[in-house]
């Protein structure tokens, strides 16, 4: 039973953010010693206590504890005996306490039985920790709250030959009898989440960065034996991190070390502990046959991410658990403007709205929609959201908008000034840039508490007599659970105007005496605004919400204007957007004639828009190719049909495939890498367009095209091609799937992070019979409930092919539902973050809502259910 599970005749309490008091006490310092065991791990943590002034009087000590079991407490020296203390479920209380104390706390824990991944456990017989959010208190007991920070000395004695932990270390000892001893100082003050231990028989690979002020910084990597080879691009990757954040905003790194380790088992991604980040192995190791371009660049990302915290998030952290976009959106703005300036910012920027639309607009549509600033939580782990990360990133991104990206530099700077080794609020972050750039912001700041993806329409007219233009912008946005009244929202929109010809205009907006030749920002503030445009020679196209300025949802533009604006503008998102969109309805009524009965047919100018991206610069093209998907086709109709979007899509792919076989093959043979495997942009955008070209010549049947995936695949080299020719072929009923599947089995099979892929690739065959292999491979002998990337490799992936997954059988619910029933016990984290796509079933028939419901009951039904689990669960069901 998981330690935090629930009785299951009261609900658990919800925690609110209107309920925050400061901590009763501060502590300094705090001093750790493990005495690491598998088994039983001894740790003795001194804490040097003082009450806070700015708290109540006369409070008592609570101290939070968990899994935890106590062998010795001592105050100023002194034991304490039971009737000094209580231990409650929660962890122990001391009622009596005096000002200022050192309280000695000596706990046992045993890391081999730790299958929650939170707090310290083994993986691969080494040590990591997990502390956030709540992992520390799976350590020693501690006031487990992002606000009480302290300077850590933490000393590991083990017979490991790594022993790291966060800040800079001292000399090793040797205590004999092959145990050693080193003492890791911490000069930072942090809270708790960001402390980490990490032990083991690890490799490193080493490397040295200076900072611009001259401080030279000792890099390590440390993985598995075996593992060094695959390090470099994570190591380069940091090192442009560390750069690019001194160059963009003036930060420098503040330690003589920076460690990341690379774990196999692991809840997350990555975690960016004060010096000694510890990652997903996903996220570190990398060579050209064992990593896609998408590996690569999530690596460059994550290791971006992580790095950057250690101002957004360590330096400046957080008050409370509800600030958490504090950290997490802004360093999500970090990343993708760090990864936007590494290769394509266009296409990045095109990556990061699929991103945005599947994952946060799905949540903001359903039961489990919740502000960027929750008001209140039952479990702290299932709000690491897309919420709470990408729409924090875009309002961030919003406000660099309004206020201008000179005004935002400054704003973070002010950021800085003001609360280094604070744990702050989001209010301070916008006071900050209200205050640098003078524009008053209060009224933007209902994004971080209102809920929901506001929906605008725009109608235009324009006056011939006088040359005048007008463009109306009305928003909406839809009740989410507990904010039945929406206000309009703060939405910066940012346009352009086109003439006939598509050539950009230059623009006088009435109220504004300043022409704009390029992009504009308009703000939309209300129910309706409407914005007069003066001295417009002839009726304009508008091109609006250039590069996604505002995370909207728009609406109303007529396919013709939507072809034009693909065509023409000089912005490529709405040039990618508008041939999305396009797309998209020319698909919808495909849906509906199968609805109605009738054979789907492809529009034809969807064919020619196809036919006019093949000769454009290839990674937009390989963008602007891709269809829009079924999940994003089922986002935009009232009742979802999987059926008939699989089939239409299907169809449309056919139709292009056939009617351009040729110009794709040969495009095809055009781009085939006829020097080595490079990594940069350019690279990456020609292998991305070829396998689009492959994968529509085999949609449209030509008798050449599986062959061509074959060889392809065959043909070995790098991961990105094989791959992508492996999930072509599975999703053919053919014998070249089975020889590949198997071929690439045999080749991978001692390979955890590629054998994921061979998993994942299957969990995701469009292929009838799906729902049943998945089912067989949770009994393969590499499937392995305790491992955290195989679950989501098989049972995730699954979960997110909608045609199978939706099976009107209900046998796709009920594996997936089964899996969550197995794991809830072991790791909770992970099991309650597998809920969500059960928690569709409104969008869906009848009879499948019945499935849905059914099999969340009986989640619900799950004796000793997590509390994680069922804070997920019941909010889904509701
Ligand atoms: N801060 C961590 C996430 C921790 C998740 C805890 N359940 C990784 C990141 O966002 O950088
Ligand atoms: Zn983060």
């Amino acid at each position: 039973m998981p330690a935090d599970a629930i009785a299951t005749d009261v609900a658990p309490q919800e925690i609110r953010l209107a309920d925050y008091t400061p901590p009763p006490f501060l502590i300094d310092t705090v001093d750790l010693r493990f005495d690491l065991d598998e088994a039983a791990t001894t740790v003795v943590a001194s804490l040097s206590l003082r009450r806070n002034p700015a708290a109540p009087i006369d409070a008592a000590l609570h101290l939070d504890g968990e899994a935890l079991t106590l062998l010795r407490l001592a105050r100023d020296g002194t034991p304490l005996t039971e009737a000094d203390y209580h231990i409650v479920k929660s962890g122990l209380v001391i009622p009596d306490m005096p000002d200022a104390c050192t309280l000695q706390i000596e706990t046992r824990i045993a890391p081999a039985d730790n299958s929650e991944l939170s707090g310290l456990y083994v993986s691969g017989g080494n040590y990591f920790t997990q502390c956030e959010a709540q992992g520390f208190r799976r350590i020693t007991y501690f006031p487990d709250r992002p606000d009480v920070m302290s300077r850590y000395t933490t000393t590991i004695i083990s017979a490991c030959p790594v022993m790291l932990s966060n800040g800079n270390p001292g000399p090793i000892s040797d205590l004999g009898d092959h145990r050693r001893s080193v003492t890791w100082t911490d000069p930072h003050p942090k809270p708790c989440y960001l402390f980490a231990l990490v032990a083991g028989d690890l490799v490193s690979v080493k490397d040295h960065f200076t900072t611009r002020s001259g401080r030279p910084v000792e890099l390590g990597v440390y993985v598995r034996r075996g593992d060094e080879d695959r390090c470099a691009h994570a190591m380069h990757s940091l090192k442009t991190s560390m750069r690019w954040d001194e160059d963009v905003f003036g930060l420098e790194y503040d330690l003589d070390v920076f460690n990341i380790a690379a774990v196999s088992d692991f809840n997350m991604g990555a975690m960016e502990n004060k010096g000694l980040n510890v990652f997903n192995t996903k996220y570190v190791l990398a060579r050209p046959e064992t990593a896609t371009d998408t590996d690569y660049q999530g690596i460059e990302t994550v290791i971006a991410h992580e790095y950057f915290h250690n101002w957004t998030g360590n330096r400046v952290t957080c008050r409370d658990w509800f600030q958490l976009s504090l950290k997490e959106g802004l360093t999500v703005y970090r990343d993708q403007e760090f990864s936007a300036d590494q290769g394509s910012r266009s296409v990045k920027r095109i990556g990061d709205v699929r991103g945005l639309r599947a994952a946060q607009f799905r949540e903001d549509a359903g039961p489990l929609a919740h502000p960027v600033q929750p008001a209140s939580y039952m479990a702290i782990d299932n709000f690491y959201t897309a919420t709470v990360y990408n729409k924090g990133a875009e309002v961030i991104r919003m406000m660099a908008t309004i206020i201008g990206r000179p005004a935002f530099r400054r704003g973070m700077d002010l950021y800085f000034a003001r609360h280094d080794n604070q744990a702050v609020t989001i209010d301070d972050f916008v006071q900050a840039m209200q205050d640098a750039s003078g524009v008053d912001l209060q009224d933007f700041k209902l994004w971080y508490h209102q809920a929901g993806t506001p929906e605008i329409s725009v109608e235009d007219s324009y006056d011939t007599a006088t040359k005048r233009y007008t463009l109306t912008i009305r928003q909406t946005t839809k009740p989410t659970p507990g904010q039945p009244d929406k206000s309009p929202q703060v939405i910066p929109v940012a346009m352009g105007l086109l003439d006939g010809n598509g050539q950009q205009l230059t623009t006088s907006l009435q109220g504004d005496p300043e022409p704009v030749a390029g992009t504009r920002i308009l703000l939309a503030t209300q129910t309706e605004n409407s914005f007069e445009f003066t001295d417009v020679a002839s009726p304009p196209v508008p091109s609006l919400l250039r590069d996604f300025s505002a995370p909207v949802k728009l609406s109303g533009l007529t396919p013709d204007r939507l072809r034009f604006l693909a065509a023409h503008d000089s912005d490529p998102f709405v040039r990618w957007e508008s041939g999305q969109q396009f797309a998209a309805s020319v698909l919808l009524d495909m849906v509906a004639a199968i609805q109605a009965g009738r054979e789907p047919v492809t529009d034809p100018a969807l064919i020619e828009a196809m036919a006019s991206i093949l000769d454009q610069e290839a990674a937009f093209a390989a963008e602007a190719l891709a269809l829009p998907g079924e999940a994003s086709l089922a986002d935009k109709m009232a009742i979802v049909d999987v059926d008939a979007i699989h089939t239409a899509r299907d169809a449309a792919r056919a139709a292009i495939g056939q009617a351009l076989s040729r110009p794709l093959r040969a495009l095809y043979d055009k781009l085939t890498d006829s020097g080595g495997y490079t990594m940069d942009g350019a690279a990456i955008g020609r292998r991305s367009l070829r396998n689009a070209c492959l994968s529509y010549l085999v949609a449209g049947g030509d008798a050449q095209a599986v062959p061509l995936a074959k060889a392809q695949f065959d043909a070995g080299g790098n991961m990105t091609d094989v791959l992508t020719a492996l999930a072509i072929l599975s999703g053919e009923d053919c014998l070249q799937r089975v020889q590949a599947l198997d071929a690439f089995y045999q080749a991978w099979r001692g390979d955890p992070l590629v054998l994921d892929k061979w998993f994942a690739i299957q969990a995701l065959s469009p292929l009838p019979a799906t729902a049943q292999s998945v089912q067989e491979l949770k009994n393969h002998p590499d499937f392995d409930l305790r491992n955290p990337n195989r679950i989501r490799a098989l049972v995730s992936s699954f979960g997110a092919n909608q045609v199978r997954f939706h099976d009107r059988s209900g046998a796709g619910y009920s594996l997936y539902a089964d899996t969550i029933v197995q794991l809830d016990p072991t790791n909770s984290q992970v099991a309650a973050r597998m809920v969500s796509p059960l928690g569709q079933w409104r969008r869906f028939d009848t009879a499948r809502q019945t499935l849905m419901q059914a099999e969340l009951q009986r989640i619900l039904d799950l004796p000793g259910l997590s509390r994680n689990t069922f804070e997920m669960a019941s909010k889904s069901i509701a």
